[in-house]
Parts: C-alpha cells; sequence; structure tokens
C-alpha cells in the first residue's frame, strides 16, 4: 500500500494549528532555523531490510502480522516508511536474504519510491542449504584456505548484486572469532582475516567503499577478530583508502565512550558510517534513542563538529543506516521511531554553538561548557522536525497517522496475516 496526498494533507491540516504555535515559539529562540530546516530535510537514514519483520531471539520469535515476503514488498515498506516521514529514502540489503532476480525491476520499483539502495551486508555467520564447506569455525579468519575462498567469493558476489542495483559499498560483519582460550592463534586469524579482505577490496568497483563493522562479543564469547575499534581501524587502514570502520552503537563494552571514538575514526577520515540503535546491555537492537538519548546526541555533536571541520557533506559523505531487531513493537512504527531518534539528536547537535564551545573550552571553563551543550540537548526540536516533515509533504505526526490509517490492518489484507520475512 501507499499513501496519497490527500490523506496525508487532511492529516496534517487537522493538526496545522498546533503545531504553528509550536513552531513559531521554538522558530524564535533557534539562530539560523532555515538552515537547520534544509539539513534536516537532506538527512536520510537507510532501513535494514531484515528490521521489517520480527526478528526474535534465540529462545524464539512471536511473528508480526503482514510482514513482507518478498524483496519487493521490503521495497514497499520502506517506501511507505519514507511517505511518512520523507527521511527514510534507502534500503540497506542484505544476501542471501535478499537475492535480486530482476535487478532492473526493483531499480525501477526503488525509483518509484524514491529509495536508493545503501550497503550491501554480505552473511558468512550462517551455513546455506547447499554450501560446500560450513563457517561453524569462522570464514574470513578459517585456518582453511577453502573456507575463506568461500567467504571471499560470497562477499565479491554480494558486491556484484549491489552493483547491479547502484548501491555503492559493502558492509562486512563477521562473526569470527573464538569461544574458548587456546581455540584460535590470534596472529595467524587476524593475518588470514586481512588477506581474506584485501582480496575483497580487491574486487571493488572504482567509487565504492568497504565498511568493516567490529563487535565485542557474541555469537563468539572469548575473542571476537573484528572485536573493537582499534582491530577495525587495523584492518581499515592496512587494506586502503576504500576502506573504513562502521560503528554499530550496540558493540561496545559496557560505558565505552563511542562519543570519542566516532570523533576520533573522523579524525583520521576512517569514519565510513553507522548502524543505529540503542541497548540497555549488548547488541540489543532496541529503538534508537530508547535508552541513552544523551550518548546519541554527544554522538552527533562530534559528527557535526567534525564533518564540518573537515568539510564534510552531512547527507553523503558517511553511511547513516539502522541495525535494529523487532521483538514486541510493529516494526514499521518502530523504524519511524527511530529515524525520529536520530533526526532529533543531529538536531540538537546542530544547534550546539561550535565558536562558543570552543571558547569555553579555551579558557578551561568546565561549566560553561556543560551549559552550552546540555542548553541544546533540552532544547525541545520536535517542532522543527515536524516542520521539515511538513515542507517535504510529509506527516505531521508519522505514528499517528500510521495508527489512524490502520496501516498494519491494510497491510495483513493485502499480503496475509501469516507471512514472515525473510532474515534474522
Ligand atoms: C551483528 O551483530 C551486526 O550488527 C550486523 O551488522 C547485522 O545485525 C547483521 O549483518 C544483519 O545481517
Ligand atoms: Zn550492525
Ligand atoms: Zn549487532
Amino acid at each position: 500500500m501507499l499513501l496519497t496526498k490527500t490523506q496525508i494533507e487532511q492529516h496534517n491540516d487537522a493538526l496545522l494549528t498546533q503545531h504553528q504555535r509550536n513552531f513559531e515559539f521554538i522558530s524564535g529562540n533557534v539562530a539560523g532555523i532555515d538552515a537547520i530546516l534544509k539539513k534536516l530535510t537532506d538527512f536520510q537514514v537507510a532501513i535494514p531490510s531484515w528490521a521489517l519483520g520480527n526478528g526474535g531471539t534465540r529462545f524464539g520469535r512471536f511473528g508480526g502480522r503482514g510482514e513482507p515476503a518478498t524483496l519487493e514488498q521490503k521495497l514497499e515498506d520502506v517506501g511507505l516508511l519514507h511517505q511518512f516521514n520523507r527521511s527514510s529514502g534507502a534500503i540497506s540489503l542484505h544476501i542471501p536474504w535478499d537475492i535480486p532476480k530482476d535487478a532492473a525491476a526493483l531499480k525501477q520499483l526503488a525509483a518509484q519510491l524514491d529509495l536508493k539502495f545503501d550497503a550491501m551486508n554480505s552473511n558468512t555467520f550462517q551455513d546455506q542449504p547447499g554450501q560446500a564447506h560450513s563457517y561453524k569455525y569462522g570464514s574470513l579468519q578459517h585456518v582453511d584456505k577453502a573456507v575463506r575462498k568461500q567467504a571471499i567469493d560470497h562477499n565479491i558476489e554480494v558486491i556484484k548484486y549491489g552493483e547491479e542495483l547502484g548501491s555503492e559499498s559493502l558492509t562486512i560483519w563477521l562473526a569470527d572469532g573464538s569461544c574458548f582460550p587456546g581455540q584460535l592463534n590470534f596472529r595467524k586469524a587476524f593475518n588470514n582475516t586481512l588477506e581474506s579482505l584485501g582480496e575483497i577490496y580487491d574486487a571493488l568497483p572504482e567509487s565504492w567503499k568497504v565498511f568493516v563493522e567490529y563487535k565485542a562479543f557474541e555469537p563468539n564469547f572469548y575473542s571476537t577478530t573484528v572485536g573493537d575499534w582499534g582491530q577495525s581501524f587495523l584492518f581499515a587502514s592496512k587494506l586502503g583508502e576504500k576502506a573504513y570502520t562502521l560503528v554499530d552503537l550496540g558493540h561496545h563494552l559496557p560505558n565505552a565512550n563511542i562519543e570519542q571514538i566516532v570523533a576520533l575514526l573522523l579524525n583520521e577520515k576512517k569514519l565510513g558510517g553507522f548502524h543505529f540503535n540503542d541497548s540497555k546491555y549488548g547488541d540489543d537492537d532496541l529503538t534508537v534513542g530508547s535508552i541513552k538519548p544523551y550518548q546519541l546526541f554527544l554522538i552527533f555533536k562530534e559528527l557535526v563538529e567534525g564533518m564540518d571541520a573537515r568539510g564534510m557533506d552531512h547527507t553523503r559523505d558517511l553511511g547513516w543506516m539502522i541495525d535494529a531487531s523487532h521483538n514486541v513493537k510493529d516494526p514499521l512504527e518502530d523504524l519511524l521511531q527511530s529515524v525520529e531518534a536520530i533526526r532529533i539528536a543531529y538536531a540538537q547537535a546542530l544547534l550546539v554553538d561550535p565558536a562558543k564551545l570552543d571558547a569555553a573550552q579555551e579558557a578551561n571553563d568546565v561549566a560553561l561548557a556543560q551549559e552550552i551543550l546540555q542548553a541544546a540537548y533540552r532544547t525541545d526540536v520536535r517542532p522543527i522536525l515536524a516542520e521539515a516533515r511538513l515542507r517535504a509533504g510529509a506527516a505531521l505526526d508519522p505514528i499517528g497517522l500510521f495508527r489512524q490509517l490502520k496501516v498494519r490492518d491494510q497491510l495483513v489484507k493485502e499480503r496475509g496475516a501469516n507471512t514472515v520475512a525473510t532474515g534474522l
């Protein structure tokens, strides 16, 4: 299903007076509101194909209703989200869960829905039916060259699919590591992984980037071969200038200072992109901003400052992706919330006056520096986001409209209740 212009307009008309009151108040207090609105309009977040259905955990899966069962339906779901917020104009695909059978038709559908194909994701963390070798003891790190070769070939195949669709990046997340001390020779695992990544790197088309995602633990619980940003940075540096580190917010040990990691990676020109989510314990993959919104703001504050210092384009120069798993909420509502949380943090970061903050830092005025950050963080920027949506032809209250139109019931009518999205 898709929304009609009238449905959005009627919804917006009913909320307009209230919205205008809120927006007038905030725009009177914020300098450079038009520039902020323009940046918000340009800023797009990619939706991962695997977040459109209910993921479940290793204990069980409680399916949702009307999940997208085909790649076309996944695109339609993201297209629908994009109509609600005009901020999710990209999809991130996963092979083999999303093998494109007719790339030309998919590209056409994406163009109709105004969607781009963001980073492609490979999968060497599961064995697929008919596969010659198992990844039980790793993939790109494996002691057996034949297994490594299979994993390398898979990644190159993913690049080929991505090229057909017009994607320009590959994200590699490896489950490789070990569960027990002594299982692995760390140096050999690192060197094998580097050699394998090198072969994938050599297959990258000219305009492409490769993102090396790190993760502290899980599914391996003693060591992970790309376990932290330092290890990812090593691989990315050794590979070359098309290789970057990808930061998934849930992939750190507790209390890691992610904003500092981000600042330094940007400084070293090695930050490639993000997997946004939130967590209380580990790789929880919860809705962005649901647990630690101040941390998210601090990350965006570093991003804005660092990108501006390097003259980078906020929208195009980094990969902005969500990586989430949905167990209890409607995935589409959850994704609307996640995109909104990312944009709130971005807008708040845009409110920080870098010159004022710099002056406070140079004067060692710690209290003032904190005041500057918290004044931005405590500003309710939601009317600014709503105004950006209004101007872009999206909904003033996306979740309100989603519910008002009973979107999930419509999808169930179209697809049936028991469809299952392929993926996690
Ligand atoms: C796994 O923990 C990583 O976050 C991956 O980025 C991701 O969830 C996976 O590649 C989905 O396919
Ligand atoms: Zn991730
Ligand atoms: Zn993860």
